[in-house]
């Protein structure tokens, strides 16, 4: 588990106490609200005792002006270390099946403009090696938010739909209820997928209730969410836990690239306008808590570029590489929206932002050069290589075991402490998000939270951390291991849907040396047997660890 760090009492550190002695030996605090440290404590006695042995002043008096002083002062370190100023705004925005390779500034190839996210990786820290506890979108959020691998609850592979059950029980901690429970307020503003609870009024849905599960259950102060991926019914808002408008339209299916199932839409969800819809309640979020007493983390699950590929019709055309392309120019523009809600609202300094995705980009890639691909025609999801590789070098795509399936883009700007353009190497999972913003925050996490989260704060100033090995789980339920430069595949195939598929935990099971094969393609399981039974039973223990337990 993290360990709590009084980050505090590093910002006491930092300021310097404006404290002088007047001609009549009383201390004289310029600025009452900056708290003392020992050094500052040294130069008010000093130059009280040379007053003393000067004889200017009754030693008493001095003393006891110093102690009144004091009385004043201290109690403003408390007051000073407990204001917002003190611990960083967190704005955590997760794309939806974005890939590695649409992001220019890590694939330089990509003929996609992402200007916005560019720039945001070269004022932060680029971590090389980020990784999704889970290749689809259900169980990397529910990872994501509570720190702990989605395939130790009851979902064990696949994703929930719109109507789905709720996967996480009131036990459960979220990085929400961790940060409001230490004074923040807490606000989503995207994609939830892990469930509502509809009520039902006999067989039917009642959508004029309220849902009796979600973000407001779970430690979200407001929220203002679309029940799952943009492709799963019932296209709705609900905020705050109820529809904003009851859903009185038909949903007709759709194919490729505007994707659809069929289902009720309320008429103020429209598929073209929800990047806008979101980049607008993140502004409102934004404004209206960058000045409020508490600081604040707000989490903005995108719904692209994730189906149905919708851009905006200003965006039409402005890529050469058919409606995919100019869907990714959108979330770039729309990030570049949230940083300057972010600049606007003056906070920019004290806000920590993360940028990640939550899997890989669901575009397949192939190098045979007469393929039809969705440039030519855009109902195939598939690009040339010669094209676009939405997933960079890696192997496979969303859903899979190998890594197009789940590493993915990772920023974190931190204008305080973060140093511009820098990289981080060591593998991270998005479930150490729990345990890096509950340390920043100074949050003490009992033992039934975040079972698999480890603080990567002492990355962002470039040091290394403990980490155990990361476990992959594809879409089949598929499981992987990555321990430094290896990667054991307990399985026979992808897991999920690039060919050949395979069955998990059917042999023979697949080892590569990510640090010369990083587009896995030389299995050398055969070479390195006591390699592979080292990860198989490190995989295992780690499987059967779980400290919370019962709690989903
Ligand atoms: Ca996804």
């Amino acid at each position: 588990m993290p360990a709590s760090r009084d980050l505090d009492s590093r910002d006491l550190d930092s300021h310097d106490l404006s404290a002088g002695v007047s001609a009549a030996g009383v201390v004289v605090l310029r600025c009452p609200n900056i708290p003392i440290s020992p050094r500052d404590v040294v130069w008010i006695i000093v130059p009280l005792l040379l007053a003393h042995f000067r004889k200017q002043v009754p030693i008493m008096h001095r003393l006891l002006c110093f102690v009144c002083a004091s009385f004043f002062a201290f109690p403003c370190m408390t007051s000073a270390a407990d204001t917002s100023e003190s611990r960083p705004n967190v704005i955590l925005i997760l794309a939806d099946d974005m890939g590695s390779g649409d992001v220019q500034v890590l694939n330089p190839e990509s003929k996609i403009q992402t200007p916005h996210l560019d720039k945001l990786a070269g004022d932060g820290m680029t971590f090389t090696d980020a990784h999704t506890p889970s290749s689809v979108c259900t169980p990397t959020r529910y990872g994501l938010l509570t720190g702990r691998y989605c395939w130790r609850t009851r979902l064990k592979s696949g994703v929930l739909n719109g109507y789905g059950e709720p996967l996480m029980t009131s036990h459960r901690v979220t990085i929400a209820g961790a940060l409001k429970e230490a004074g923040y307020h807490t606000g989503i503003v995207g994609k939830w997928h892990l469930g509502l609870g509809f009520q039902k009024d006999g067989k039917n849905f009642d959508f004029t209730q309220p849902v009796s599960d979600g973000p407001h259950t779970h430690g979200f102060d407001s929220s203002f969410i679309i029940p799952a991926s943009l492709d799963f019914p019932p296209y709705v808002y609900i905020r705050n836990g109820e529809l904003t408008q009851f859903p009185s339209l038909p949903q007709a299916a759709n194919g490729f690239p505007a994707y659809l199932r069929q289902g009720e839409r309320s008429p103020d969800l429209v598929m073209e306008n929800v990047l806008d819809d979101i980049a607008r309640e993140t502004d409102r979020y934004i404004d209206s808590h960058a000045s409020g007493d508490e600081p604040f983390f707000l989490y903005v699950p995108l719904t692209g570029p994730h189906k149905p590929v919708l851009p905006h019709p200003r965006f039409h055309g402005k890529t050469e590489l058919g409606p995919y392309g100019d869907f990714v120019m959108q979330v770039d523009e729309t990030v570049g929206q949230i940083m300057k809600s972010i600049d606007d609202a003056e906070i920019r300094n004290n806000t920590i932002v993360i940028y990640t995705s939550d899997n890989g980009s669901f575009m397949r890639c192939t190098d045979n050069p007469d393929f039809v691909d969705h440039v030519d025609d855009e109902t195939v999801q598939e690009y040339r290589s010669d094209h676009h590789r939405a997933n960079g070098p890696y192997r496979g795509t969303k859903a899979d075991i190998w890594e197009a399936g789940h590493r993915v883009p990772f920023f974190v700007r931190w204008p305080d402490q973060v140093q511009p353009g820098t990289k981080a190497t060591q593998t991270v999972c998005l479930t150490d998000v729990f345990a890096t913003l509950t340390e920043i925050a100074g949050v003490e996490m009992d033992t039934r939270s975040a079972d698999d989260s480890y603080s990567f704060l002492p990355a962002l100033s470039g040091k290394s951390f403990e980490r155990a090995p990361v476990i992959h789980h594809s879409v089949s339920g598929m499981f992987a291991i990555r321990d430094g430069k290896w990667k054991l595949v307990l399985g026979n195939g992808s897991g999920g849907r690039e060919q050949p598929r395979g069955k998990r935990d059917q042999r023979p099971y697949q080892l590569f040396d990510l640090s010369t094969d990083i587009a896995e393609t030389n299995n050398v399981i055969a070479d390195h047997p006591e390699v592979a039974d080292r990860l198989e039973k490190a995989c295992m223990a780690i499987r059967e660890q779980s400290p919370s337990g019962r709690h989903e």
